[in-house]
């Protein structure tokens, strides 16, 4: 068993063109605002270092079929994929707040190149595995797990300002937790390619400590290889993380999550993880603060915080009079 590495670097990305609605873009500024980097560092050992955020350079769009923004969702990823293989290369784990979940091709591309065997797990309830062929919506938040994998690579037009993402990433190293909203093609492909995916129906059956145990026994049975998570907040129930712009009910609690999160922590293979799609602009004041608290846990729980406490260090007996 491998020992976590005790040391994270954050990057934010205010970034929202991958889907429609207004806000996603402020979850960087509200995480930080509510404690992100404090909270991180009173998780013990912990060294947090801030890589500030990824700003997106307004450029000229250029028109895509069904396929909305794609020259700044290029240009956003292009930045933070290397950033993200900067940070690991700092011997870092990479912490990326988003922004929408189009950020994930910058992530894991950036990732990839670090460590080229790394493995990915989707945790969200959506399987943004569509093609500009497939898509109902047009936005590239559904897609990014379609751009990211070789296998894809035929059912791709050239995409103009792309040339700097190859999709090298083998679909075999993907794996979905909490899916249950999926499109009729992407659940085509989840067949066809035989991606373990374990939808809400087998967290219901397995529960969530054998679902994730079954995901990483497919892709890693050696358990050797470095793991990347992207997690997308409406993975949670729609109660839990109101707050975001595709919410669906009947989802992971937050104790699954915490509970997923400390599992894969405990592996001390977790090389990054991306939390995506908290939108502060959606809902009112309580909704927000409790998807932020929500996205918060999770992340504490991903870089090993213990729900059981942590007794000082170096240290064997109360303080006494
Ligand atoms: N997300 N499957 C839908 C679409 O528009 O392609 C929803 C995608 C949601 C994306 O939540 O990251
Ligand atoms: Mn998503
Ligand atoms: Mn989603």
């Amino acid at each position: 068993k491998m020992q976590p590495l005790k040391k994270v670097g954050i990057i934010g990305v205010p970034f929202e063109k991958g889907q429609k609605k207004y806000g996603v873009s402020v979850a960087p500024a509200a995480l930080r605002y509510a404690g992100l980097l404090e909270q991180l560092r009173e998780i013990d050992g912990l060294d947090v270092k801030d890589y500030g955020d990824i700003e997106t350079p307004g450029i000229e769009e250029v028109a895509m079929e069904n396929m909305a923004h794609l020259a700044l969702v290029s240009a956003c990823n292009k930045k933070l994929s290397q950033k993200v293989s900067q940070v690991l290369k700092e011997d870092r784990i990479a912490v990326t707040i988003g922004g929408d979940h189009s950020i994930g091709v910058g992530t894991v591309d950036g990732h990839y190149k670090v460590n080229n065997d790394m493995i990915l797990i989707w945790v969200d309830a959506h399987a943004d595995i569509n093609t500009n062929k497939t898509s109902e919506s047009g936005s590239v938040h559904g897609m990014p797990v379609a751009l990211l994998v070789k296998e894809f690579s035929h059912y791709w037009p050239y995409l103009p300002t792309m040339d700097w993402q190859q999709p090298v990433f083998s679909i075999k190293s993907l794996g979905y937790i909490g899916l249950r909203s999926v499109d009729h093609y992407e659940r085509l492909a989840i067949e066809k390619y035989d991606i373990p995916a374990f939808a809400m129906e087998d967290v219901e059956e397995y529960g969530i400590k054998k679902s994730i145990a079954h995901v990483l026994k497919r892709l890693d049975p050696e358990g050797r290889r470095p793991i990347h998570v992207s997690f997308d907040i409406d993975s949670l129930d729609a109660l839990e993380a109101p707050s975001t712009g595709t919410p669906v009910r009947g989802g992971l609690s937050l104790r699954e999550a915490i509970n997923l999160m400390e599992i894969i922590h405990a592996t001390g293979r977790l090389r990054a993880i991306d939390l995506v799609e908290i939108n502060p602009a959606l809902g009112n004041e309580t909704d927000r603060k409790v998807t932020i608290e929500a996205g918060l846990c999770v992340l504490k729980a991903a870089l090993g915080a213990s729900r059981r406490g942590t007794a000082p260090r170096g240290v064997v007996d109360l303080p006494i009079q």
